[in-house]
């Protein structure tokens, strides 16, 4: 009896660890491609946190689009394992996006970085559609633009019985086309996380908390999304869920569109001071176990050193972030020429500090995700 009960449960701890299959993306109908790097970026969140940077590939503080250049790569020798890229402004069908890249541009470094090993992600400071039909010449900034959030009516007027339903349709057709678009060079679709509508726990965008209900907010998640996968047949977006700061799972949940849309949870977190890495903490805590137990992808998708600080890369966020399995770490964009950045231009300041980061065990540059072959294209 006891020989037939160990082998019994010698059966059961088989199956649970090497019988067990690997999740799914939530488009049932993603690409093969998409579903290697689901399954890639699922299994890779525990052997260590990938590093990305927003617009590395476009510009840094001193230079404008050169071949081959990456801040990342200046100071550490590797470029990001994950690539930001950002198409606010695509909705109109300008050329270029509301920080001046070229659309075009943003379509030949996805290429490259694909075509490298690299992960790439994509986040949408979409206009303000019903602000910005106010003309007027006293307006000023934020006027129309993402950060509008003077009327509470914006994500109702653009669904299905809104006056402005067909201008929404017209939007995401334009970003459908730059989707459409981006394909290696044997015409297969290249895969992407799309990290739309984001920071929806503050209320600083018009999709933001105090701006639109929960409803409407998980409603515009799921009408984007069955635009995407259902009306143009879209299947290589794995799609992000994403939050600004917060303090509870309920509050990190609240407007979740559903498993069946959403690939990864993701948080942003930029610091703010001294309570900082309590708080990222408890929100890291929280997330990725809610992940794990949905069988989701997860992110700090956001965040940036606290000003004046010469060691946050070592004595704050890797600390953090090797606690929990992560999936990835993003700081943001080194805006040309500008003193002000929301990153706090984490990399050149401190500039050892992210050496040390780099060569951290912990940490996944470009190199190591190569290793790792994340698409299997070996
Ligand atoms: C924000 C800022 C803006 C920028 C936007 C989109 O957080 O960096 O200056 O336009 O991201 O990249």
């Amino acid at each position: 009896m006891k020989t037939l009960n160990l082998t019994l449960a010698l059966i059961v701890l088989t199956l649970c660890c090497f019988g067990q299959k690997l999740p799914l993306p939530a488009d049932k109908k993603a690409t093969k491609e998409t579903v290697i790097l689901f399954q890639s970026l699922y299994e890779l969140k525990s052997k260590g946190v990938m590093y990305g940077h927003q617009d590395d590939l476009m510009y840094g503080y001193t230079w404008w689009y050169e071949k081959d250049r990456s801040d990342t790569k200046e100071m550490s020798g590797d470029y990001p394992a994950i690539a930001g890229f950002e198409l606010g402004h695509i909705e109109l069908g300008s050329e270029r996006s509301l920080d001046s890249v070229s659309f075009s541009q943003i379509a030949e470094q996805i290429k490259i970085h694909y075509k490298r090993g690299g992960i790439i992600t994509i986040s949408w400071h979409l206009n303000n559609p019903l602000t910005m039909q106010i003309r007027d010449t006293l307006t000023a900034w934020p006027h129309g633009t993402a950060w509008d959030v003077s009327s509470k009516e914006v994500v109702s007027s653009i669904l299905p019985g809104g006056k402005l339903n067909e201008l929404f349709n017209t939007w995401l057709e334009r970003l459908a086309t730059f989707f459409i678009g981006l394909k290696d060079e044997d015409g297969h679709p290249i895969p992407f996380i799309f990290r739309p509508f984001h920071e929806h726990s503050g209320s600083f965008f018009w999709w933001g908390t105090n701006i639109c209900t929960d409803q409407e907010y998980s409603a515009l998640w799921r009408y984007t999304v069955t635009f995407l996968r259902d009306k143009k047949n879209i299947h290589n977006i794995l799609y992000a869920y994403n939050t600004d700061r917060v303090t509870s799972l309920d509050q990190y949940l609240r407007g979740y569109p559903g498993d069946d849309i959403i690939d990864m949870l993701s948080l942003d977190m930029y610091d703010r001071g001294e309570q900082f890495g309590r708080e990222l903490d408890t929100a890291l805590g929280f997330v990725t176990r809610e992940a794990i137990s949905r069988n989701k992808l997860t992110a700090l998708s956001e965040t940036g050193e606290r000003k004046g600080m010469n060691n946050w890369w070592s004595s704050v966020l890797l600390p953090v972030v090797s606690k929990y399995p992560v999936g990835y770490v993003l700081t943001w964009r080194d805006a040309y020429k500008t003193k002000f950045s929301v990153s706090g231009n984490p990399i050149q300041s401190s500039p050892d500090d992210f050496k040390y980061f780099y060569n951290s065990p912990r940490t996944l540059f470009l190199k190591k995700v190569q290793e790792a072959d994340v698409y299997k294209r070996k």
